[in-house]
């Protein structure tokens, strides 16, 4: 289909109003760049900077803009993108607003293996995802739809068990719920229409792809000087690794270097102990705003 919504030329992006998505969403969009203010108190938002307005909704609600094309882009959990059934493109995962779906019955009851649903009421905000899960399985199960406080159902008697999103646990212990299964493990995603774009639009998604992967990348490298004796730089280019080369600086006191380069963060400090044996010294580590590869 090549149905188009370019009445307007600004990209338009759904983002959620309040809630857990909101301060990492607004934090990303600032780290590539994106100047807004009053975020809180509109419904629409133009950047000051970039041909891009930003629509602030509820998160339920966003998979179903970005589908109409109503919005362009959208950053929401994976958990609402699917059980949204929504036809769009998942262009990123995010890497935060991380959580899973998952199936919860009391500790000290009978329910524990799949079989034992057979019958069973489940009270869940997610239908469609806890219905496919079980009829995957050729359990039946009756699903009592509820929009929040899920994890208080069993002990009101109004289901036998849950389906809702989990993070540390927490609440489920809380209410004397075990976590028996996952059906989704979910992330915020950013997500794109399927109506086809204007050109002037693509190149702008194209554009804040290039600037969120670089964003990305600087959030999981960290840039790391040291100086080290001239002749431990060969063990030291092994231990390092470097994008590309490392930048190898002679230093006043002519046997020694220094060394800068961007390591992986999962890797910090692993590395800097191999370096400190190999002979470096004053090692120091900076975060990166952002970098283009
Ligand atoms: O008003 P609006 O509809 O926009 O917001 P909302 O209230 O529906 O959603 P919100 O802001 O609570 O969550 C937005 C998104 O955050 C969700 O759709 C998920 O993608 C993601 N997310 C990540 C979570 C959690 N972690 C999470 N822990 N959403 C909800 N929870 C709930 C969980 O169900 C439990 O009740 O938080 C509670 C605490 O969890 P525990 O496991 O840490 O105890
Ligand atoms: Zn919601």
């Amino acid at each position: 289909m090549t149905r188009s919504k370019d009445s307007s030329t600004s990209l338009r992006i759904a983002i959620q109003k309040s809630g857990r998505l909101t301060d990492k969403t607004v934090d990303l969009l600032h780290g590539i760049g994106i100047e807004f203010d009053n975020y809180k108190r509109n419904l629409m938002v133009k950047t000051r900077n970039f041909d891009i307005e930003l629509l602030l909704l509820r998160d339920d609600d966003i998979p179903e803009y970005v589908q109409d094309g109503v919005c362009d882009l959208g950053f929401v959990g994976a958990n609402e993108v699917y059980e949204k059934n929504a036809n769009v493109t998942v262009l990123r995962g995010l890497n935060y607003g991380r959580c899973r779906l998952a199936i919860a019955a009391p500790k000290n009851g009978s329910i524990k293996q799949p079989e034992d649903f057979n019958g069973k009421t489940i009270a869940t905000s997610y239908p469609f995802l806890t219905e496919k899960f079980f009829s995957e399985k050729g359990i039946d199960v009756n699903l009592v739809e509820i929009s929040g406080a899920v994890e208080i159902t069993p002990q009101l008697e109004v289901a036998d068990a849950i389906s809702d999103l989990v993070s540390t646990g927490g609440t489920l212990r809380a209410n004397g719920l075990q976590e028996l299964f996952t059906i989704l493990e979910s992330e915020t995603k950013l997500i794109q229409t399927n109506l086809e774009l204007s050109p002037g639009k693509q190149e702008l998604v194209d554009k804040f792809l290039v600037r969120i992967d670089g964003y990305q990348q600087a959030k999981r490298s960290r840039y790391i000087m040291m100086n080290a004796p001239k002749d431990s730089i060969e063990s030291i280019r092994e231990i390092i690794p470097s994008m590309k080369s490392p930048t190898i600086v002679p230093l006043a006191e002519t046997d020694m270097v220094a060394i800068h380069t961007v390591i992986p963060i999962d890797r910090f400090w692993i590395v800097m102990e191999e370096l400190k044996s190999a002979g470096a010294s004053d090692i120091v580590m900076l975060p990166i705003e952002s970098m283009i590869l």
